[in-house]
């Protein structure tokens, strides 16, 4: 198997060849990604990043016309994403009656294209004294014989979290529209020394080991400590733990929705995780916490069934991330009609829960993203599915395109509320790169509010403004500012929503993050944002960096006449070698019921 070609055969960039549970909980906030503790929060922690109580805003400008959202109500979670027959699905925690979480129900929608979606009856619901309080997060496996399989988490009345397995009722269907809990259910019960019974949750996708048995991660707080617990089955109904944990860690107490896949390190495909990883292969093991996804790359020991990463930071912080936004409990799946691995992930609203009531609906999940890993095993890329460009008309292209300190270029000519904007920027000297300091890494959300887009750097800051009012009171601003490091160069990317609505009380943080970048060698440093209306979704340095944001500009509520600028703040001279930028068409999402 050939590794780090410079295109990889399939390249996924380049085409085929609620305010929720106001705990008093003993979380630093410091480690929340993007959620500085605010006045209003100062003596609560939100689970989920979100305003506090700002006036209610109706508005059908702000519903996103191309990222996945159910017709009404609560969303969370994906789950159990997977291609069966020609058809992909996608299952998704929902409350059937409301804005906020609650019922929690497996939703079910299908696509053929991963953009279009048809909803259908719920998969899942609460039925059985064991899922008494809700069908919480899990995942789909397609076994051996080709059957689907779903595993989730079912809380009952005492709160006991356990696993439960559901089948399709039939499968000629390829909507797989109903689906059976067996009387075997729990499979898996929240019992064993150590274990909190109600931090047990969030199943995996089986991948075969090399004995033939299936092997799934249960998210878990084992003596106090976070764990991915390892489980064995033969015929995927009856399972055994393991007696040490795939993996775990004493850095925070409970992991959410794990996601284990294996990776050839530079090749955009992925892997079937029904078929053993081949020679060469990594293993990415994700989990969700600190409301964000973060990841560790290793090696799956076969021998002692476990996972080693390259590298343990001891402190969370460090570890690198899925996204740097507002992105959460993701899950990947193998998608077997095209060959790659794809990801999903929640993105809740960060306007109020009033505003969630008034507009009748809460949270959508991001655009659905090829994944893969880097030539140096050392991160994880991710690029929008490509289907997603079928939405794109009405393109417009700009080359060359200079922008010297404080310089600004007005982009003309797509909609500016749902576009698809990729740039390449391009340095013109490298004589005034400002010195890194590894500290910020430990606080990337901190040095992206020191580093204002308005604040000049040497090289950087320069990005795109969006959604932006006339006189730029308004914007959202998507930026890069380049450091230099001992023998190789830092990018810190950021999003930052601190001026990207003039109402006030709403939660802007400075999402950012950074990447290592060959500058010297590869000279371009590309940014693609997908904005729709809402969302505000980018990907730096060719999908090192992914940002999620969501905004809610007056701007769009007013006369949706938001604009669109590529701008330089840096002293250096940068070059946009490349510009290309599309308006977005409204996608067919959940309007119709099959
Ligand atoms: N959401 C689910 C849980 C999971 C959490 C419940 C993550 O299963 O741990 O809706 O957002």
């Amino acid at each position: 198997m050939s590794h780090c070609l410079p295109f990889p055969m399939f390249h996924p960039r380049h085409g085929w060849p609620f305010l929720l549970f106001l705990v008093l909980f003993p979380f630093e906030s410091s480690l929340l990604c993007g959620h500085p503790r605010t006045a209003e929060a100062a003596n609560r922690v939100l689970l989920y990043p979100q305003s506090a109580k700002v006036s209610s805003i109706v508005s059908k400008n702000y519903r996103t016309a191309y990222h996945f959202q159910p017709r009404k109500n609560w969303i969370n979670d994906p789950n159990g994403p997977m291609y069966y027959k020609g058809v992909y699905h996608l299952f998704y925690q929902y409350n059937p009656g409301s804005v906020i979480p609650g019922n929690k129900t497996w939703a079910h929608s299908v696509s053929t294209d991963l953009i279009n979606w048809v909803r259908l009856q719920p998969a899942l619901e609460r039925t059985e004294p064991y899922d008494a309080k809700g069908c919480w997060s899990g995942s789909a496996t397609i076994l051996g014989d080709g059957q689907p399989a779903i595993l989730y988490t079912g809380a009952d009345d005492v709160k006991n979290q356990a696993q439960c397995i559901a089948f399709p009722s039939n499968l000629s269907d390829p909507y797989l529209r109903e689906w059976t809990k067996p009387d075997s259910n729990p499979v898996i019960r929240p019992v064993g020394p150590g274990l909190n019974r109600s931090q047990f949750r969030d199943p995996t996708t089986g991948w075969a080991g090399p004995d033939g048995q299936w092997r799934i991660a249960v998210g878990a707080e084992l003596n106090g400590y976070s764990a991915a617990l390892l489980y064995k089955s033969q015929d995927f109904v009856h399972w055994n733990r393991v007696e040490h944990p795939l993996y775990s860690s004493n850095s925070s107490t409970m992991w959410e929705c794990p996601d284990f896949f294996a990776a050839i390190p530079g090749n955009g495909s992925g892997l079937d995780p029904s078929m053993a990883a081949p020679s060469g292969a990594k293993h990415v093991l994700k989990v969700s916490l600190d409301s964000c996804d973060k990841y560790m790359v290793g090696v799956y020991d076969l021998k002692r069934d476990e996972f080693v990463p390259d590298t343990v930071l001891d402190d969370r912080r460090l570890w690198p991330r899925i996204d740097y936004g507002n992105y959460y409990a993701s899950k990947s799946f193998f998608d077997a009609k095209k060959g790659r691995r794809i990801i999903w992930g929640w993105t809740n609203e960060s306007d109020s829960s009033s505003d969630d009531s008034a507009k009748g609906w809460a949270g959508i999940q991001a655009i659905p993203r090829t994944i893969w890993l880097d030539c140096q095993s050392k991160q994880l890329l991710q690029w929008p599915v490509a289907e997603v460009e079928s939405l794109r008309r009405n393109g417009i292209s700009h080359q060359g395109i200079e922008l010297e300190k404080g310089g600004l270029f007005e982009i003309k000519g797509t909609d500016t509320l749902q576009a698809d904007v990729e740039i390449d920027f391009e340095p013109e000297a490298m004589d005034s790169i400002d010195p890194f300091d590894p500290s910020w890494l430990m606080d990337t959300e901190k040095h992206c509010r020191k580093v204002d887009a308005s604040v000049h750097g040497g090289l950087g800051p320069f990005g795109l403004a969006v959604l932006a009012s006339a006189n730029m009171e308004e914007h959202t601003a998507v930026h890069f500012r380049v450091y230099k490091a001992e023998h190789k160069y830092m990018i810190l990317m950021c999003c930052d929503l601190r001026r990207s609505s003039l109402r006030p009380g709403l939660y802007t943080p400075a999402y950012g993050g950074f990447f290592e970048f060959d500058l010297e060698e590869e000279r371009k440093i590309s940014l693609r944002t997908l904005i729709d209306r809402s969302a505000v979704e980018s990907f730096g340095g060719g999908g090192k960096v992914c940002i999620m944001a969501r905004v809610y500009p007056a701007t769009l509520i007013e006369d949706g006449g938001a604009r669109m600028y590529a701008f330089n703040n840096g002293t250096s001279t940068v070059k946009v070698s490349q510009l290309k930028a599309w308006s977005m068409r409204r996608a067919h999402v959940n309007v119709k019921k099959a």
